[in-house]
C-alpha cells in the first residue's frame, strides 16, 4: 500500500454530524496518551497531520482524513480521561460508541494499546463491550520503542492470554512505533487487505 496524499477532510462532534458515509473508513481508538493520532501521522508520514500532545484529551472531536483519495482513517478522542459517560456503555465517550457502534461505512477499528502496561481495566472493558458490537477490529501495541523488544512481547504475550483468548476469530495484533516507524507495512498492508 503507498500512500500519494493524506489530508484532513474535517471533524465532528458525534456521529450525526459526521460527513457523508462514502468512504471506507479506518478508525483509531484506545486510552487518551496511547499513540492513536502519533500512529496516524506515522502511517501517513505527515508529523502535523493530526494533532499530538503530552497531555491526554487531546483530540476531542472525531477527526478524518482521506488517503489516497479513496479511504478515510478517523481518529477518535481517546477513552478514560474525559469522563463524558458512566454506566452502562462503559466509561468511554457516548460518541464515539455511537459511531462505532453506527457508522455505515466503518470497516475496520484498531484498538491501541499501550505496549508497556500489563491489561488495564479500562481496554478490557472497551474490548468486552465491542464484542458485543459487529465492529470489526484489530489490537496495536504501542509505543515500542520505549522499552525492550522482549518486554514488549512479554506484554503482547499476556494480553492476548487474558484479554484476547475469549475472541473468536482471534483479532489481527500489530506491535508499533511512532518514533521507530515500527509496524507501518504490516498496518498499511492490513488495511489493504481488507479494502480488497
Ligand atoms: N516514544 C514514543 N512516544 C509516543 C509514541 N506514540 C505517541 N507517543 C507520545 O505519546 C503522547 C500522546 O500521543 P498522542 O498521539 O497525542 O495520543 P492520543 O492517543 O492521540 O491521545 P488523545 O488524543 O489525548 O486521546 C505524545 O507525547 C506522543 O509524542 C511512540 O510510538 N513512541
Ligand atoms: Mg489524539
Amino acid at each position: 500500500m503507498k500512500i500519494h496524499s493524506s489530508e484532513f477532510a474535517t471533524s465532528a462532534p458525534d456521529l450525526r454530524q459526521s460527513p457523508p458515509a462514502n468512504l471506507p473508513e479506518f478508525a483509531f481508538i484506545g486510552r487518551s496518551n496511547v499513540g492513536k493520532s502519533s500512529l496516524i501521522n506515522m502511517l501517513t508520514m505527515r508529523k502535523g497531520l493530526a494533532k499530538v500532545s503530552e497531555t491526554p484529551g487531546k483530540t476531542q472531536l472525531i477527526n478524518f482524513f482521506t488517503i489516497n483519495g479513496n479511504w478515510n482513517l478517523v481518529d477518535l478522542p481517546g477513552y478514560g480521561y474525559a469522563r463524558v459517560s458512566k454506566g452502562k456503555r462503559a466509561d468511554f465517550n457516548v460518541a464515539v460508541a455511537d459511531f462505532l457502534e453506527k457508522r455505515e461505512s466503518l470497516k475496520h477499528t484498531f484498538v491501541l494499546i499501550d505496549s508497556r502496561l500489563p491489561p488495564q481495566a479500562i481496554d478490557v472493558e472497551f474490548i468486552r463491550w465491542l464484542l458485543t458490537t459487529d465492529v470489526s477490529f484489530s489490537v496495536v501495541f504501542t509505543k515500542a520503542d520505549k522499552q525492550s523488544a522482549s518486554k514488549t512481547q512479554a506484554s503482547v504475550h499476556r494480553f492476548r492470554k487474558d484479554v484476547l483468548a475469549m475472541v473468536t476469530p482471534a483479532p489481527a495484533v500489530f506491535i508499533s512505533s511512532a518514533e521507530a516507524k515500527t509496524g507501518r507495512k504490516e498496518i498499511l498492508g492490513h488495511i489493504d487487505s481488507l479494502l480488497g
